[in-house]
């Protein structure tokens, strides 16, 4: 009998180890480099600031660089940088879905894990790549948020941010999608501009559109930057309440603007769960606890199980929509 029950718990102890050896515990002491599309973007500082507290949670050392324009090449040099400093994974958000790939390409050959977040690469210039939200969903739902702010009628525009940006593009190509449905049919897209995600250019951009259509009901701005820069010419503007302006903005950002009338309501994610869940995914395929197939599953910390999809596609979660009623709830 003693016997039998050493015998089941050498087997159940063979089991666990067993169990152990398939999911290897994340490596400690990883290094880890978080490269955002620019760092002067409190948006960027706020994602990237999530990267850093995953990075703690699991005993690696991770440091946030990048340029302070969103250019298609400004990012090279510090993908070659991670390169010759031999850091474990890079994670960026890319400023351009192409420009990036040989360099993206010769990281990954040195055997550096390139997770991409937020703004994707072609998939070959990655292994996975954190999405916000659904990408349809997000660029449907702006142009359902701005059909009921203006009734389903007038001249609108769209005021994006670099006209590369990979993030902006699909979401503007939904928006034609969803456009297109019969009860649009009195909504015209007259313009998209783009201010770079640049304060003063955005600022600059909303400034344009709103002098040089007259008729212009309703502007979409699926940047950061771009919503908060729009808000801030329309808020002084006598278009105020007039032009209805939405997009995707950080409540911090948005605050003022939505208590004063100039925004009824705006969308967004937690930008800090973006860059978290992108940390403990790049530390997952690091510490060989996935390869980045569709199907496999990782788990994120304090945001829980996470399965990678499609493409290497992980999706943080649905985006949610900000207004008056529930906006000092939030702080970020
Ligand atoms: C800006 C950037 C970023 C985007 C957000 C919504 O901060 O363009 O890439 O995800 O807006």
């Amino acid at each position: 009998m003693k016997q039998r029950t050493l015998l089941l718990s050498a087997l159940a102890l063979g089991l666990s180890t067993l169990a152990l050896a398939q999911t290897p515990a994340l490596k400690k002491g990883l290094k880890i480099t978080l490269l955002p599309k620019n760092i002067n973007n409190p948006y960027n500082v706020i994602e990237t600031k999530g990267g850093l507290d995953a990075a703690k949670e699991i005993g690696a050392s991770a440091k946030v660089v990048g340029p302070s324009d969103a250019g298609a090449s400004s990012q090279v040099s510090y993908i070659n940088t991670a390169i010759a400093q031999r850091q474990d994974a890079l994670i960026l958000a890319a400023n351009d879905a192409n420009a990036l790939i040989p360099y993206l390409k010769r990281a990954m050959q040195s055997g550096m894990k390139v997770v991409t977040m937020d703004s994707d690469t072609t998939p070959e210039g990655r292994t996975l790549f954190i999405n916000q939200a659904n990408s349809e969903g997000i660029g449907r739902a702006q142009v359902q948020l701005l059909g009921k702010l203006i009734n389903y009628k007038g001249d609108i525009a769209v005021l994006s941010a670099t006209p590369n940006a990979t993030n902006q593009n699909t979401w503007i190509k939904w928006m034609q999608e969803e456009l297109k449905l019969p009860k649009y049919k009195d909504m015209k897209l007259v313009k998209i501009a783009y201010g770079n995600d640049d304060d003063q250019k955005s600022f600059t951009e909303m400034q344009g559109l709103i002098q040089a259509y007259p008729n212009l009901k309703g502007v979409i701005s699926p940047t950061t930057v771009g919503i908060s820069a729009g808000a801030r010419y329309l808020s002084t503007s006598a278009q105020k309440g007039k032009v209805m302006l939405t997009g995707l903005g950080t409540p911090n950002q948005m605050r003022s603007f939505v208590k004063d009338g100039t925004v009824s309501a705006f969308q967004l994610w937690n930008p800090g769960d973006v860059g978290y869940l992108a940390t403990y995914a790049a530390a997952a395929l690091a510490s060989g606890q996935i390869t980045g197939k569709q199907g496999e599953t990782f788990t994120a910390g304090k945001l829980g199980k996470y399965t990678v999809g499609k493409n290497g596609e992980i999706v943080l979660g649905p985006p949610y929509t900000f207004d008056k009623a529930n906006i000092d709830k939030f702080d970020f």
